[in-house]
């Protein structure tokens, strides 16, 4: 049993229990717990068997949560929860989703209308009912309304790299208008999550009106869906959607803070502003009813003795214990990556050749990159075995031979096999400069036997580098259901090092277990994976991602100039 997915139940139990009208103090403690165990880079499941009272040890978990946890692991799941679903069916507890509408109205709908589906809940609002209600009327009706629209919608998260490229577009566009002073992203988009629900944007204009009306022609635009005074809501082509907001100058730092999120990290801030005697709010830091900070976020951490938290780090995960201390991450950027050491070529299936692809990382500023084409289990790439590899290496010493500025290394993506084994034998892997070990097929095997796949990998001492471990593709398919724990600490033992695969759909390791391998020491290596030139382009999102982990140059291998990257592969095995 994953983290997640212990997390996940918490997280219903607080829905349900809350449409019953709990205590909001145990509704609390089960969201924290929850908020907990999805940050925990551990395996619950193996505290939880083997060593029980380290669960205590966990923040905001105490004896009643801890016993929960381990019956979640043992048995799957929780009586009380089994109970509760008995009673309340899911798309009640969906409607909690619907902004506007609480807890007490949930179970007003429920109990008094006997609303069960949202499609009872639909037709109660069309027919007229809803609005009839004490407490509802015709607002009401037409927030549930559009929530139900919004809702059919949901659960649709879009990658990063799709997001934040229509993002872009409409903020480069909507800059050019005379009247737009400040225009930022926010949101998760801002924060660079791997996912996005909806995007954020943020302006300061002295034409609020313009710049909606704006919006409202842009070409990805394809409907207005609310429009307020400063607010605006719109759906793109592509089916996202898009919060617009105008404030004033003075708040808006304040309110960059507020829709950059994430709303774990405004929680916290909120609480620092009220042990000042403070109150801070989208519209600026406030001492009774004046304003003391609010125009730059920079403004607004130093009136709450802060440092400027960069955005991909508000998670209340590190972020205050670390600025507290005066210890933020100085986190990598972009122009510290000097190598690049996944990437495939004509000879399995990558579009480009070898000396098209040294010419394209060259180009983009690159020192040293590895080819790392397929092995011949991947039949469907055209893998290659043994003497096809040999023949490969020998054509990139030729290439090497004809530019200069870059170190071509002679890799191979090499695949672990079901039974553990590798696809091809010592002596060959022994003669490549970088050797990537990854997963592509079983990926559904237990955990145990997975897992015992990759620490035959990470001993083997041939192999450089654990390739896109998990295997999962964003909104897709999920990871393999790894033991974390034990392979980061066995990569840390042997000094095989971490891939983060910048591909989008990809992302692998995560933020949370790349986070979890620099506490090991375990050297990091971000990766494209490119199939082509352009594909050479992703970088960014691998960066991004090892931000979120908090990661430094100092953490990131592939930072290095190409002479200590050398250095560091002859000592590091
Ligand atoms: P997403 O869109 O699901 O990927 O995630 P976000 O973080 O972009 O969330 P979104 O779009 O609902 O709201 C943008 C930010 O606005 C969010 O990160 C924090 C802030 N925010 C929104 N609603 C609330 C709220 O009810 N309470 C607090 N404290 N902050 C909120
Ligand atoms: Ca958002
Ligand atoms: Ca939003």
């Amino acid at each position: 049993m994953q983290n997640a997915e212990v997390a996940r139940q918490f997280e219903e139990l607080a829905d349900l229990l809350e449409i019953q009208g709990a205590n909001p103090f145990r509704l609390r403690a089960y969201r924290n717990a929850a908020r907990t165990l999805s940050g925990l880079p551990d395996s619950i499941q193996d505290i939880a068997r083997n060593n029980p009272k380290e669960l205590l040890e966990l923040p905001g978990i105490g004896k009643d949560l801890a016993l929960k946890i381990e019956t979640i692991v043992e048995t799957a799941t929780l009586p009380q929860l089994e109970e509760l679903k008995e009673e309340i069916p899911a798309d009640v507890v969906r409607m909690l989703d619907i902004p506007g509408i609480g807890p007490k109205k949930v179970a007003f709908l429920f109990s008094e209308l006997s609303i069960h589906s949202l499609d009872d809940l639909k037709a109660a609002a069309e027919n007229g009912v809803i609005a009839e209600q004490k407490g509802f009327g015709k607002k009401t009706e037409q927030i549930i309304l559009a929530g139900l629209e919004h809702l059919s919608q949901a659960g649709n998260r879009v990658r990063l790299a799709d997001a934040k490229a229509q993002s872009d577009e409409i903020i480069h566009d909507l800059d050019t208008l005379k009247s737009v002073l400040q225009i930022s992203e926010a949101g998760s988009c801002r924060r660079r999550k791997e996912s996005v629900g909806d995007l954020d944007i943020l302006v300061t204009s002295s034409q609020p009106n313009e710049v909606m009306d704006a919006l409202e022609n842009h070409e990805l635009v394809k409907e207005v869906l609310a429009r307020g005074e400063t607010k605006q809501r719109v759906r793109l082509n592509s089916g996202l959607e898009m919060d617009l907001r105008v404030v004033p100058e003075e708040s808006y730092g304040a309110a960059l803070l507020y829709f950059t999120g994430s709303k774990e990290h405004n929680i916290v801030l909120r609480r620092r502003s009220q042990e000042r005697g403070l109150k801070l709010n989208e519209y600026g830091l406030f001492r009774e009813e004046e304003l003391v900070s609010g125009r730059t976020e920079e403004e607004v951490f130093q009136t709450l003795d802060l440092p400027w938290i960069p955005p991909e780090i508000r998670e209340n995960r590190m972020e205050f214990e670390a600025a507290e201390k005066n210890k933020l991450p100085e986190l990598v950027e972009l122009e510290q990556i000097r190598g690049d050491l996944h990437m495939h070529t004509t000879a399995t299936d990558g579009t480009a050749s070898i000396l098209e692809m040294a010419e394209g990382a060259k180009s983009n500023g690159l020192q040293y990159i590895a080819i790392t084409d397929h092995s011949k289990r991947v039949t469907m790439a055209n893998g290659l075995d043994a003497t096809r590899l040999r023949a490969h290496w020998k054509e990139i010493e030729k290439v090497q031979s004809q530019i200069s500025g870059i170190q071509i290394m002679k890799g191979i993506e090499c695949d672990i096999l079901e039974d553990g084994t590798m696809d091809l034998p010592d002596d060959v892997l022994s003669e490549a400069d970088w050797v990537i070990a990854v997963l592509h097929y079983g990926l559904k095997q237990p955990q145990k036997q997975i897992t015992q796949r990759l620490l035959n990998a990470i001993r083997n001492p041939h192999v450089s580098i654990i390739g896109h471990l998990s295997g999962r593709l964003i909104g897709k398919r999920p990871g393999a259901d790894l033991n974390y724990s034990e392979v980061l600490k066995a990569a840390a033992d042997h000094g095989t090092m971490m891939e983060i695969n910048a591909h989008p759909m990809r992302l692998d390791i995560d933020d949370i277990h790349a986070a979890k391998a620099k506490e090991l020491g375990i050297p990091i290596v971000i990766n494209t994976d490119a199939h082509s030139v352009r594909g050479l382009e992703v970088m960014q999102y691998g960066v991004y991602q090892a931000r979120r982990a908090g990661l430094t140059k100092k953490d990131v291998a592939n930072t290095k100039t190409w002479k200590q990257f050398y250095n560091l592969l002859k000592t590091s095995r």
